[in-house]
């Protein structure tokens, strides 16, 4: 089956996000609302099992926080922190603070010139989307995905098949005609449900985690002068992502 679009994680997989921006804009809204919670860079690996900003806020209190006094509305102080968080987030983006992942850009504009259509497939909030692509890709960078998948979306958040079984719908696209790009655990969960060849770039909170069915693990995208290391897979004599390997995986039984 031709190889049609790629379907593309945010989260650690366009840009390293978690620990230097959605990690520290939660202790800055928790800080804001008078909480005296922390989540510490290795906390922070623990909460990720979890997706989703509320859902993890919920998780912690559950699980980690257990001593906390609630409020009564709960369901509406985890939104107003988690609305607090997210203007955080985007701010700290608009300072230029998160680049792209190593051979991003240049993957990008080969897929758009080899005419392969484009999707974003992710948890996080839409305006979290609009401000990474903004401020890295410039003011048009949105527009090179046909369909942003993101957020609240769907109510069942990756490891779930769901928003990914939206992105293809949206594109009227099936799964083999797919490609996904994940980095993550849940990720690949959810893209292998959708029934998905799935290619996963690592990073320091997920190169432990069990990818067992992707179609290959690599540290990162490399650039022709900046070579991947292959963690699981084949990459044949390729020493980073282009089209022709992805089409090669994707092809491959
Ligand atoms: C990303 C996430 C998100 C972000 C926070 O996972 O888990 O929850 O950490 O985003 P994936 P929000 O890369 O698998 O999509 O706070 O906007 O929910
Ligand atoms: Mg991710």
């Amino acid at each position: 089956m031709a190889l049609q679009a790629l379907l593309f994680d945010v989260d650690g997989t366009l840009a390293d996000t978690e620990r230097d921006g959605h990690r520290v804009a939660f202790n800055q809204a928790f800080a804001e609302a008078g909480l005296d919670w922390d989540w510490s860079v290795d906390s922070y690996g623990q909460l990720l099992s979890v997706t989703g900003g509320k859902e993890r806020i919920r998780y912690y209190l559950e699980h980690f926080n257990t001593g906390f006094k609630r409020p009564d509305a709960i369901d509406e102080f985890i939104i107003g922190l988690h609305q607090s968080k997210t203007r955080h987030y985007t701010n700290l983006l608009d300072t230029g603070a998160i680049p792209l992942r190593t051979g991003v850009v240049r993957l990008l504009k080969e897929a758009r010139i080899a005419g392969l259509r484009l999707a974003i497939v992710t948890t996080t909030t839409p305006a979290n989307v609009s401000a990474l692509l903004k401020n890295t890709l410039g003011e048009k960078g949105e527009s090179w995905f046909e369909v942003i998948a993101a957020g609240d979306i769907v109510p069942a958040k990756k490891p779930a098949a769901d928003i990914y079984d939206y992105a293809m719908h949206e594109m009227q696209l099936s799964a083999e005609h797919c490609f996904a790009l994940e980095d993550s655990a849940n990720g690949i969960k959810s893209s292998l449900a959708a029934k998905l060849k799935t290619m996963i770039t690592i990073n320091d909170y997920t190169r432990t985690h069990d990818f067992s069915g992707a179609a290959i693990v690599l540290d990162c995208f490399g650039e022709p002068d900046q070579a991947f290391k292959v963690i699981g897979g084949d990459a044949g004599d390729k020493m980073y992502v282009d089209i022709e390997l992805i089409k090669i995986l994707h092809e491959r039984v």
